[in-house]
């Protein structure tokens, strides 16, 4: 039996299964564990994401001055790293966002103005979520180019550290590479991930894992970092460009089935020998997945079509 899926970007309303394994209302590890201002912010913010709606315009958050002086530590202590480690997609895209729509660490910028520019760039879309959403429902809105974003901010304890997504995470870690087109094609991983079985999901999850999340390519004959993971959390950027952790080659097959680590840094990164490369072995993969049907996304309907 093929389980559920959305057919058109509506039915993303639908799409909302959290894990709540990191949230701070469940683990006592989580900085903000202990912490009741924080959890009644957290609180707040999850409202806007679950009374959303497909269509309604995205929710501003006026952040407080302790959540901008976060933001303002995270920037400031990525963006003196980003010119040697990041890879040249990612810095054009930053280099952009600052430009024409208002970057900085003076401020967090909203949904609503990065969704406009990405979607003139790339044809991405955000839409609000309160917190780590479950494998299937995150790659099925990727088939839609639409990326589930968090609001919220990190505890203002553990700046340099978060164990779920957050602003940060979001908006410096994944933005700036959805902003370039060629990355965006990695979306095509959530149409594969469409109807398909809880193992092919486990295996596209964990290779977005190793790729969108903590990818590593070539450029000019240096390894950089496109993983988003590692562009928007500097002991784990730093880490994984030195030469301690173990480097093996992408190749899709078995990226898919390696272990990895949602607590620590990870012991081994994959690398690939350009962005391009990435991609196309990416989308074979994608291609070869058996599927009692096959379906194709139509951008001026914004429905699946079920071939
Ligand atoms: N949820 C949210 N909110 N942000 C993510 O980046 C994210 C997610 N990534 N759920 C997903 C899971 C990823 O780790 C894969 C597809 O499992
Ligand atoms: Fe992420």
């Amino acid at each position: 039996k093929v389980p559920w899926f959305p057919k058109q970007i509506k039915d993303l309303d639908r799409c909302n299964i959290l894990i709540t394994k990191f949230d701070p209302e469940m683990d006592c590890e989580h900085p903000g564990y202990s912490d009741p201002e924080y959890r009644k912010r957290r609180a707040y913010i999850s409202e806007l994401a679950f009374g959303y709606k497909q269509e309604d315009p995205l929710p501003t958050v006026e952040y407080t001055a302790e959540e901008v002086a976060t933001w303002r530590e995270v920037y400031l202590k990525l963006r003196s790293v980003y010119p040697g480690l990041a890879c040249r997609q990612f810095l054009d895209g930053l280099q952009q966002l600052e430009a024409e729509c208002g970057y900085s660490e003076e401020r967090i910028p909203q949904l609503r103005d990065i969704s406009a520019f990405l979607k003139e760039r790339t044809g991405f879309q955000l839409r609000p979520v309160a917190g780590l959403l479950s494998a299937r429902d995150f790659l099925a809105s990727l088939a839609f180019r639409v990326f589930q974003c968090t609001q919220y901010i990190r505890h203002s304890s553990a700046p340099m550290h978060s164990p779920e997504p957050d602003c940060c995470h979001e908006l410096l870690g994944h933005i700036p590479m959805l902003a370039d087109k060629e990355f965006a094609q990695f979306s095509q991983i959530g149409l594969a991930s469409l109807g398909a079985s809880d193992e092919e999901i486990e295996k596209l999850s964990t290779l977005y894992w190793f790729t969108v999340e903590f990818g590593l390519c070539k450029q000019n004959g240096t390894v950089k970092a496109y993983g988003a993971g590692l562009l928007s959390s500097y002991g784990e950027l730093v880490y994984a460009l030195s030469n301690e952790p173990e480097y093996k080659t992408f190749n899709p097959e078995e990226t898919a089935v390696q272990p990895y680590q949602d607590q620590t840094y990870q012991p081994v990164y994959y690398v690939s020998e350009s962005f391009e490369d990435a991609k196309i072995k990416m989308r074979r993969y994608a291609a070869n997945i058996k599927r009692p049907f096959a379906v194709c996304y139509d951008p001026f309907t914004c429905r699946v079509e079920i071939l």
